[in-house]
């Protein structure tokens, strides 16, 4: 830069890394060095990383939503709305969403943890008759409402007539 005029943006970042490098001794990168890599050493572990390597989530997309065998329809009685026009957490065209509900809890094999599942009904046209699933996990017998999912949930609805029952995961069960 000898014999050149420098901008006073250019001095001021000759001075500065003048000062960085006079600064820094080999060794005190060294050290820094060493601490990044053993603060990242001991991070690592505690990081939010999927271990299945995404094996669960496969699982989850080669699961087939019109089978009964499904894990999240463990706890269902009823008829699967994706064999009705509908999705496994979609209500077909044509007929809205009940107010009550069933909540069951159902492992699921690829990740060992339990999950709690609605299991909702579809209401407004008659019903599909596709696909009668009873898993029925969980169930007890029919005298307290609250413990038993063989039960038309429409009836909370203006529209009572029962179509077919959607299930969605609405959180992990306690350990
Ligand atoms: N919740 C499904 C259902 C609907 C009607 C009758 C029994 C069960």
């Amino acid at each position: 830069m000898r014999g050149m005029t420098m901008s006073p943006l250019d001095d001021f970042f000759a001075n500065f890394s003048r000062r960085l490098a006079m600064g820094a001794s080999r060794r005190g990168v060294l050290a820094r060095l060493g601490q990044v890599m053993a603060g990242a050493a001991v991070m690592t572990p505690l990081l939010p990383v999927d271990r299945n390597f995404g094996r669960a989530r496969a699982n989850e997309l080669q699961m087939d939503a019109t089978q009964c065998d499904y894990w999240k329809y463990c706890s269902m009685d009823g008829q699967l709305c994706s064999c009705c026009g509908g999705s496994a957490n979609e209500c077909p065209p044509g007929t809205e969403i009940s107010r009550a509900s069933w909540v069951g809890t159902c492992r699921n094999g690829s990740d060992g943890r339990d999950y709690l599942v609605s299991y909702t009904d579809c209401c407004g046209r008659s019903s599909c008759g596709l696909c009668d699933c009873h898993g029925n996990v969980g169930e007890r017998p029919g005298y307290s409402m609250g413990i038993h999912n063989d039960v038309n949930w429409c009836m909370a609805n203006k529209e009572t007539s029962y179509h077919c029952t959607v299930s969605v995961i609405v959180g992990v069960a306690d350990q």
